[in-house]
C-alpha cells in the first residue's frame, strides 16, 4: 500500500499526505477541512446534530456514465454496453490530468473494507483522494481507517483507487476502471458514485469482474429479510434500475406487521454473494451506509430512513430552511418561507425545485430502525429469492415467478424500465437494464449472463427468481397498485412460493398469483384492477420480445445460446396458449 501511495503522490504532487485512521478525532478535523473549502455548511446543531450540507459544483451532480470507462486490451472484452479505452492509452491520457493535480492540496489515504470487518467475503480497498468531502462520506459508507489497514497488514491484496477533483471540468473528467489490474482512476468529479470509489467502481464494476473469475456474484441488489409469524426470517435480494424505489423497498414498513410480517434491512444497493458450505448463496452488504436520493423521501415513502436522517448525516444538494434544516420536494409540507435552493439562492416558485432531483443523503446504515440484527453477520445471510423489476406501465404483471433458474436469468437479462421525467426528461422510453447492471458490469455482459447461467448449476439451494412491477397503470393512467408498505403482500407471496405454498396460475411468462394468491385483506382494490394488474397481454409481450431480441443481437455470437433458447421458449408458449 505504501509503495502504491508513494507512486500516486509522485504523480499528483500533493503538498501533504495524510494516512486516515478513521477515528472520531480525525473525522472532526476532516469535517473542518471540508467546511473550510466553502461549499459545505453545518446544519442545525439541535435538530440535526453532526449533520452537514454540501453543495457540489453545478456541473457535477450525478454519475456520468458517458465518461465512465472499462479499460481492457480488447474492445470485445468490455462488450457493447460499456465505454471502452485501451489501458495504455487511458493511462497516458488520464495520467496527464493527474500529473500535479494535487499541488497545493492534501492527499488523504483512505484504507477501507467493503463488508463487515471480520467477514471472509469482505475485501479491502485503498482510496487516495484530495477531497475531504469524499473522506467524510467514505467514513459513513465503508469501514474505514485503522480497521482496514489492520486487515490488510503487509498484503498487497487491495483494490487501489486514485481520485482527484482535478478542475471539475466535465471535459477533463474520467472514471476509468482497469479490471485486470483491479485498479480505479477517477478524476474531475467529486460526486457520489464517481468519487466514493468503494461503491459503484469497486463493489460493482471491479468486483463483478473478480466475481466471475472467482466464482461468486457482485450484484446491484438490495438485501432484505422478511420475518414471518413465529419469527423465521427469509432473505431476498432485489435488483431494480435507478428510480424504481429500491431503498424504499429495502427499508419498508410492512402493511402486514400486525399479522407478523416485518421487513428487515440488510442493504439497499449492493450485494456480494458466495456459495457457502451449507449449499446456500450467502450475501453480505459491502456498504456501511446508505447513499440515497433525498427528493421523494418522506414519512409516507420511507419512514425508517426519515428517522435515521436527523443525525450524523451528510446531505448533498438539498435545499435548506432558515432554521438550517435540510429540505427537499416530498419531505412533507409546502416549501417554508426563506427556503434556499441547492445552489444557495432564495427559492421562489419560478426557480422550480429547491433540491436537485439527484440530491442525496449519506447516513450510517445502523441508524435505520429497520436494520437487520444480521446485517453484519460475517457469514452473510442465505438468499432464498431474487427479485428483478422495473417500471412497466402496461407490460409486466405485479409479480410473476420464473419457471426455473435459466428462465429466471432470461427474465433478469431482459429487464427494462421506462424512464420518468425526473430521471432524463424523456418520458416512457424503454431502457433495457439487465439485472440493473448495465452501467455497473466491469466486463462484457454476454459473459456476465453466462456467469449467471453457470452459477445456477453450482448452487445446491439456488434462489428462486421473481419479477415485480409496482408501476403498472390502468386505462386512466393511474397506478393500479398502492405500493410502498403494501408491497409486503407481494413479498409474502414470494415467501409462500419459496416454501412450496402460494396459489399460482401458469402463463407463458411464468407463474402469477391466482385469484386468492395474494393476501389482500384490509386493502381497497377492485377486482377489475386486480385482473388488469395480472393480465398477460400477448400482443404487448410480442412487441417486447421483438425489442429484447434486438437488444440480445447487440452481443452477437457471444450471447449464451441458453438465453436465445429461453427467448424462443416464451414465444412458443404464447403461440400455443389460448389468448388470456
Ligand atoms: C445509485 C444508482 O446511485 O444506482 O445507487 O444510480
Ligand atoms: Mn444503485
Amino acid at each position: 500500500m505504501e509503495a502504491w501511495v508513494e507512486e500516486a503522490a509522485r504523480l499528483t504532487k500533493p503538498d501533504k499526505v495524510v494516512f486516515c485512521d478513521g477515528s472520531a478525532a480525525e473525522n472532526r478535523i476532516i469535517l473542518q477541512q471540508m467546511l473550510a473549502q466553502g461549499d459545505s455548511f453545518p446544519l442545525n446543531e439541535k435538530t440535526y446534530p453532526n449533520c452537514y450540507l454540501h453543495r457540489s459544483n453545478p456541473s457535477d451532480v450525478a454519475r456520468t456514465e458517458h465518461l465512465t470507462f472499462i479499460c481492457a486490451p480488447d474492445k470485445d472484452e468490455v462488450g457493447p454496453t460499456n465505454h471502452w479505452m485501451d489501458p495504455e492509452g487511458a493511462k497516458f491520457k488520464i495520467g496527464r490530468l493527474f500529473d500535479g493535480a494535487m499541488r497545493g492540496r492534501t492527499m488523504y489515504v483512505v484504507p477501507y473494507i467493503m463488508g463487515p470487518v471480520s467477514s471472509p467475503i469482505s475485501k479491502v480497498g485503498v482510496e487516495v483522494t484530495d477531497s475531504p468531502y469524499v473522506v467524510a462520506n467514505m467514513r459513513i459508507m465503508a469501514r474505514m481507517g485503522k480497521v482496514a489497514a489492520d486487515r490488510l497488514g503487509s498484503s498487497s491484496d487491495f483494490v487501489p483507487g486514485l481520485h482527484s477533483l482535478g478542475d471539475l471540468d466535465p471535459l477533463r473528467r474520467y472514471i476509468a476502471h482497469f479490471p485486470e489490474e483491479r485498479l480505479i482512476w477517477s478524476v474531475g468529479s467529486g460526486y457520489g458514485g464517481n468519487a466514493l470509489l468503494g461503491k459503484k467502481c469497486f463493489a460493482l464494476r471491479i468486483a463483478s469482474y473478480m466475481a466471475r473469475q472467482q466464482g461468486w456474484m457482485a450484484e446491484h441488489m438490495l438485501i432484505l429479510g422478511l420475518e414471518s409469524p413465529g419469527g423465521k426470517v427469509t432473505y431476498m435480494a432485489a435488483a431494480f434500475p435507478s428510480a424504481c424505489g429500491k431503498t424504499n423497498l429495502a427499508m419498508m414498513v410492512s402493511a402486514l406487521e400486525n399479522q407478523g410480517y416485518k421487513v428487515w434491512t440488510v442493504g439497499d444497493d449492493i450485494s456480494w454473494m458466495q456459495i457457502s458450505p451449507d449449499g446456500y448463496l450467502r450475501a453480505i452488504n459491502p456498504e456501511a451506509g446508505f447513499f440515497g436520493v433525498a427528493p421523494g423521501t418522506g414519512m409516507k415513502t420511507n419512514p425508517n430512513v426519515m428517522q435515521a436522517l436527523n443525525r450524523n448525516t451528510i446531505f448533498t444538494n438539498v435545499g435548506v430552511t432558515p432554521q438550517s434544516e435540510p429540505w427537499w420536494e416530498g419531505i412533507g409540507g409546502d416549501p417554508p418561507a426563506g427556503l434556499l435552493t441547492w445552489r444557495g439562492e432564495q427559492w421562489d416558485s419560478s426557480k422550480g425545485v429547491a433540491a436537485h432531483p439527484n440530491a442525496r443523503y449519506t447516513v450510517p446504515a445502523n441508524q435505520s430502525p429497520s436494520i437487520s440484527p444480521k446485517w453484519e453477520a460475517p457469514e452473510g445471510v442465505p438468499i432464498s429469492a431474487f427479485i428483478f423489476g422495473g417500471r412497466r406501465a402496461r407490460l409486466a404483471p405485479l409479480v410473476y415467478e420464473s419457471f426455473h433458474w435459466q428462465h429466471g436469468v432470461f427474465v433478469g437479462a431482459t429487464m427494462a424500465s421506462e424512464t420518468t421525467a425526473a430521471t432524463t426528461g424523456d418520458v416512457g422510453i424503454t431502457r433495457r437494464d439487465p439485472m440493473a447492471m448495465l452501467p455497473f458490469c466491469g466486463y462484457n455482459m454476454a459473459d456476465y449472463f453466462q456467469h449467471w447461467l453457470d452459477m445456477g448449476k453450482k448452487i445446491p439451494h439456488a434462489p428462486k427468481i421473481f419479477h415485480v412491477n409496482w408501476f403498472r397503470k390502468g386505462a386512466d393512467g393511474k397506478f393500479l397498485w398502492p405500493g410502498y408498505g403494501e408491497n409486503v403482500r407481494v413479498l409474502k407471496w414470494i415467501l409462500d412460493r419459496v416454501e412450496g405454498r402460494g396459489e399460482a396460475r401458469e402463463t407463458p411468462i411464468g407463474f402469477v398469483p391466482g385469484r386468492t394468491g395474494l393476501t389482500l385483506d384490509g386493502l381497497k382494490i377492485s377486482p377489475e384492477a386486480l385482473d388488469e394488474m395480472f393480465r398477460v397481454d400477448a400482443d404487448a409481450w410480442e412487441a417486447d420480445l421483438a425489442d429484447s431480441r434486438e437488444f440480445f443481437d447487440k452481443f452477437g455470437a457471444r450471447l449464451p445460446g441458453e438465453l436465445r433458447k429461453e427467448h424462443e421458449g416464451v414465444r412458443n408458449r404464447f403461440q400455443k396458449s389460448v389468448p388470456v
